[in-house]
């Protein structure tokens, strides 16, 4: 009998010293070009909508803001813009793009300073992501074979959205907190390892 307690109880004291670091993993994909960030962090990019950035990261204190920057390189009604991605915790919590995300449409991001990616930005004067197609259908619906290779384990049941009309925006902001906010307000920290990262340390 002992040698099942034991673990069990330090297992249990881990939990108590540890209790809230969960690992999660942000997957983006955007057309054409996008920018994450985790708690104001840059963590990703990618510009081949096509292939996803995936950037794991940790949340010590339960919750990340997660913001997004997709830029779409055609302007205005000569291209269609979109946006897909997913945060996936570790106990299998599926966070999809959809219309629950605030969005925000503005100047492309070189140009914009007011703090948007920060986790205490005000962004109550946002409005709920448009929703389009879900993942697989509508006019990016060619693409998800190939999408598929990244956006498995688990394969995305995202939707594609944008801030306001996709054929009149271009450059277009997403925010929303997952997990479990603190019962006192707590700063969100974690450090990031992504793919992204490693391709940049390399350069
Ligand atoms: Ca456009």
């Amino acid at each position: 009998m002992k040698k099942f307690f034991v673990p069990v109880i330090l297992v249990l004291a881990f939990a108590l010293i540890v209790p809230n670091v969960w690992s999660a993993t942000l997957r983006i994909n955007g057309d054409n070009s996008w920018v994450g960030f985790v708690n104001g962090e840059e963590v990703a990019d990618g510009n081949n909508w096509q292939e996803a950035s995936i950037t794991e990261f940790d949340m010590p204190d339960g919750y990340a803001v997660i913001a997004i920057y997709v830029h779409d390189a055609e302007p205005g009604a000569a291209g269609r813009g979109g946006a897909l991605f997913d945060v996936i915790l570790d106990d299998d919590t599926y966070i999809p793009s959809d219309d629950t995300w605030l969005a925000d449409a503005g100047a492309p991001i070189a140009e914009r300073d007011d703090g948007w990616e920060e986790p205490d930005f005000d962004d109550s004067g946002w409005d709920n992501a448009t929703q389009l197609d879900q993942f697989g259908g509508g006019i990016w619906g060619f693409g998800a074979a190939t999408m598929r290779q990244t956006l498995k384990d688990p394969d995305s049941t995202a939707y594609w959205v944008w801030a306001g009309p996709n054929d009149v925006e271009d450059d277009v902001y997403f925010r929303k907190v997952v997990g479990t906010l603190p019962t006192t307000p707590v700063e969100p920290g974690g450090k990031a390892t992504t793919t992204w990262g490693s391709l940049k340390a390399d350069q």
